[in-house]
């Protein structure tokens, strides 16, 4: 799996657009504004799916009954609360197993966590997930995999489908995969997600040259780029980008380049998905899964899925 390096050579060296994968957000201060994001009222994913999954979860761990509960780009572990409450409420002690990029996001959520789950045993797994799972171990007794917010819209279709092919192929039979996806919906609602008034987003968005500066020894001026973020409901996406305020050239020492960008050059740091049932059964589908549940949070705005590896 590519590097920062590579993914800078591949995706900011050139263009148009030029684009960067959305992982590299999620430095330590990247993780705390997203946690920020979650808390301002336009941003409505996290609070739906918390919310949805408060009501699920017990159907979902009396019907799975996991020994453990692999999840990936695990964050901060907020919304997993949900599952061990179920798992108290159920009796059904499942291990956890939480897979992030960010190492203190990981160690400061494990020790809140088996401080408030005294049954837990927490074995964080620090890594990139897209990379592939063959450094995920192999776990006895069945898991419940869990890949929640709707990150599985940071992928393009194609992305998604080997990503999700990926993991059915680490699944055993028994194992199930809860994934959550945002919905398609008022474009208005969405646009307001990702253009929150208290700015979170765009200090979000912007924290990426910061992250850049340090890795590359580059030299970007925050001040010089705003964040833009618009809905295009032909693609049914969110497209998020950093525009260059004016003429400039940024060095990347590290990599001893320079970049031109031009007055109002766009550069792409993210894309969001959003589903429709059909289209999200039909990505798992593609990937070898066969649904088993749907819950939808009110007004469909979003949706978890508890799937099943089909049969070969
Ligand atoms: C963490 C990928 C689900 O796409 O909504 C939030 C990231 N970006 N605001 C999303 C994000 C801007 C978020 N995911």
């Amino acid at each position: 799996m590519p590097g920062l390096e590579e993914d800078v050579r591949q995706g900011l060296l050139r263009g148009p657009p030029r684009s960067l994968p959305p992982k590299y957000f999620y430095d330590a201060r990247g993780s705390a504004l997203f946690d920020r994001i979650c808390d301002t009222p336009e941003y409505y994913p996290t609070r739906t799916e918390d919310a949805l999954l408060a009501q699920c979860a017990g159907t979902i761990i009396a019907t799975v009954r996991p020994r453990h509960i692999v999840e990936l780009g695990a964050g901060t572990s907020r919304k997993t609360r949900r599952l061990f409450d179920a798992c108290v409420s159920e009796q059904c002690h499942s291990g956890y197993a939480p897979f992030d990029v960010c190492h203190d996001v990981l160690v400061e959520a494990g020790g809140s966590l088996v401080n408030d789950y005294d049954w837990l045993t927490v074995n964080a797994l620090i890594g990139d997930y897209h990379a592939g799972f063959e450094h995920l171990p192999r776990f006895d007794g069945h898991s419940l995999f869990v890949f929640l917010g709707g990150t599985i819209g940071n992928f393009s279709e194609s992305e998604a489908v080997e990503f999700l092919s990926e993991l059915r192929a680490h699944m055993q039979p028994e194992d199930r995969l809860l994934l959550g996806a945002d919905r398609v919906k008022d474009p208005a609602v969405l646009h307001a997600a990702y253009n929150d008034a208290a700015g979170v987003t765009a200090a979000f968005n912007l924290n990426l040259l910061e992250v850049l500066n340090r890795e590359l020894d580059a030299d970007f001026i925050a001040n010089s780029f705003y964040h833009h973020a618009c809905y295009d409901p032909g693609t049914q996406r969110i497209e998020m980008y950093l525009v260059s305020k004016h003429r400039q050239s940024v060095h990347l020492h590290r990599l001893n380049q320079r970049l031109e960008f031009a007055d109002g050059e766009a550069m792409l740091t993210e894309i969001s998905r959003k589903f429709t049932p059909e289209s999200l059964l039909a990505l798992l589908a593609g990937a070898g899964f066969r649904m088993e549940r749907h819950f939808e949070a009110p007004a469909g705005h979003f949706s978890l899925m508890l799937a099943r590896p089909a049969e070969a």
